[in-house]
Formats: C-alpha cells, structure tokens, sequence
C-alpha cells in the first residue's frame, strides 16, 4: 500500500563540489533506513537527446549556444513522465543537477539573461529541497585538475557559482546551502538529516510547479 508520494531531491553546486558522491551516499542511507530511493542525474547522457549533449560537452561538436541551452533543458523534459511516475509510486528521487545548473551554466555565457535562461524549465517538477553544496571555487580548483571537458576553467565555474548565488535569492525554492568543505561523512550527516526531514513533510503535499 503506497499512500505517500516521494521527495524530489536535488543537489547543486559548482563542479568537483562532490555532488556525485554524496547523492550516492545519500541513496544508500535512504535505502539503508527502509525507504525506496534512485539516483537520476542531469544531463542524462544516455538518451538521443543526452547524447547530442555529452558530444558537445566533449568537444567532438559544436552546436549554437541559445540551442545548447534547450537541448539540456529538454533532456530534463523528456524524463518528466518517468520522474512523475516513480514520485507517485513512494520513491525518492535523488537527482544530481538539475534546472539551476541549466541556468547557472547558460547565464554565465555572455548575453544570457537569468530570465531568459529560466523560461525552457518553467513548469518542471518542483524540488521539495535543493540542496547547494558550497564550495569556494579556489577551493574546488586545488581538489586536482580540472578535466578537458567544455566549462571546466576557472574562470568560467566563478561566473557560475555567482549565478547559483543569484538564484538562490529566489526564496518560492527551498534551497539550503551545505558547507562542502567539510570532509564527506561530515556533509553527508547534515544531507542525510534535511532530507528525512523533507521526506517526511513532502509525502502527503502535491509535487509543485518549477519557477511558476
Ligand atoms: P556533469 O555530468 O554533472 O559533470 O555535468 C556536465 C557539465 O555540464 C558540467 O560542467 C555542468 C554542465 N551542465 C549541467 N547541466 C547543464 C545545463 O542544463 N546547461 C548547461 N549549459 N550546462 C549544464
Ligand atoms: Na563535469
Ligand atoms: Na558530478
């Protein structure tokens, strides 16, 4: 009997900020404590759509970058159904990335607008919680080289992180903002927490609209 539904979790931050490892830390302890919890990530690199992307991300393409912007916009439109459907089956969704990367990554490009970056997701399946793991760029930087994929400079992920810092004054989003700096077990306690914690009020609420 499933009368609850699940929580849609979402973990931001600037690269090498341990996004990954902590949202798979954090499925683990969901399941580990008896509750139904999956990982998704964006983008999804998996799909035709996801595909087109990691090409570009990669380098092995170029493609125009209002046209960037609503390829990973879509890739997180086609999984809606999908994400619905497993919401209304009890499960916990924890989703590393998700439309605040879309629009911090794009707004940091020059001639991008907040506004216009934010349109293509509006509507999107609300987070219950966003949790932002903060991390001093220099910081992120000194954690080993950056890889050779597309944005990975650090100039590039300053600009982003001051976008992620606009967006979060937008308080209709449940943003709370972890200290990453902290050794792994450390963020994962108080990740861990806020999220039994969300689990908990989200399971009788209905799922929201995204920036609507
Ligand atoms: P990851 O697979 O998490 O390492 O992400 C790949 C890169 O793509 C990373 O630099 C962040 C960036 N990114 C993630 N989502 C979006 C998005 O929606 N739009 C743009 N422009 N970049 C994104
Ligand atoms: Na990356
Ligand atoms: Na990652």
């Amino acid at each position: 009997m499933t009368c609850s539904r699940g929580a849609l979790i979402v973990l931001e931050g600037v690269d090498r900020a341990g996004k990954t490892t902590q949202c798979l830390k954090l499925v683990q302890a969901l399941q580990q404590s008896g509750r139904e919890a999956e990982m998704m990530r964006f983008p999804d690199r998996t799909t035709v759509i996801g595909q087109l992307i990691s090409s570009y991300l990669m380098k092995k393409s170029n493609l125009e970058d209002h046209t960037v912007h609503l390829l990973f916009s879509a890739n997180r439109w086609e999984m809606v159904p999908l994400m619905k459907q497993k919401l209304e089956q009890g499960i916990n969704l924890v989703v590393d990335r998700y439309a605040f990367s879309g629009v911090a990554f794009t707004s940091a490009k020059p001639g991008f607008s907040l506004e216009w970056c934010k349109n293509p997701d509006v509507g999107l399946p609300k987070p219950d919680l966003v949790m932002f793991l903060q991390l001093n760029p220099s910081v992120a930087e000194n954690r080993g080289e950056f890889g050779t994929e597309r944005y990975e400079t650090s100039f590039f992920q300053c600009t982003v992180h001051r976008r992620f810092e606009e967006l979060m004054e937008d308080k209709s989003v449940n943003w709370r903002v972890i200290d990453a700096a902290r050794s792994i077990e450390e963020v994962h306690k108080d990740i861990k927490l806020l999220s039994e914690n969300i689990i908990n009020f989200s399971e009788n609420q209905p799922i929201g609209m995204l920036w609507s």
